[in-house]
């Protein structure tokens, strides 16, 4: 399934906010040029993850922006979300999508080509490829700037790169051939979500439309 609104993708993160100040947050990235929206959620049991599933898919239905549940295929399915985005530890792409059919996205997290060929023989609609930098958010290895780029080039999928992007080091990613960045703690820990992600969006179109 073609992917055309990766630019600026958010992935949510819990921190310490109340349900209504995550909520919030997630609407106004919605309202100020977010172009897909994942929930990210680690600690959740499942009846909460779903009911949180519910009222973030009613915030992106009011947007129109395709709503990714990290992880869950149950899940992705209950809320009717858009799709999924999965990684090593998740379910093999190949059933992942034998179970999802062919009208949800699934993205897959991968650092290497190898692992990215693999993916796309199996299925996956886009790569998530990171961390490009060092990120609190999650303990993962590293991806360079050539391998990011060679994964763009191989593909046939579009790739977003992810892990400690920000406004200030968006720009390096300048010829690398991605379609879109995705971020949590530079949305999510904003001080104002609004300005901070119309920021990004100018930021990501002038990396996009360089290449
Ligand atoms: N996958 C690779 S790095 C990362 C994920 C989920 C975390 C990105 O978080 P941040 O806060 O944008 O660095
Ligand atoms: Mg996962």
């Amino acid at each position: 399934m073609e992917v055309a609104c990766l630019e600026t993708y958010l992935v949510t993160g819990r921190y310490d906010f109340s349900k209504e100040e995550f909520l919030t947050r997630i609407r106004t990235a919605c309202c100020n040029g977010v172009s897909i929206v994942q929930l990210r959620e680690k600690e959740l049991e499942t009846r909460d993850y779903y009911q949180l599933a519910q009222e973030v898919k009613v915030i992106c239905d009011e947007y129109q922006i395709p709503l990714i549940i990290d992880d869950r295929l149950d899940i992705c399915l209950a809320v009717d979300a858009a799709g999924i985005h999965i990684g090593d530890k998740d379910l093999p792409v190949d059933i992942a999508r034998s179970i999802l059919g062919p009208n949800k996205i699934i993205g897959v997290s991968v650092k290497t080509l190898e692992r990215a060929n693999e993916a796309m023989d199996q299925g996956a609609d886009y790569f998530g490829v990171g961390a490009i930098y060092p990120t609190a958010t999650k303990d993962t290895a590293r991806v360079s700037l050539e391998t990011l780029t060679s994964i763009c080039a191989n593909s046939e999928v579009p790739v977003v790169a992810i892990g400690g992007l920000k406004v200030d080091n968006i720009a390096h990613l300048k010829g690398t051939g991605i379609a879109g960045v995705a971020v949590v703690s530079e949305i999510m820990l904003a001080r104002n979500v609004a300005e901070k992600v119309q920021e990004l969006q100018n930021t990501i179109q002038e990396v996009i439309n360089h290449d």
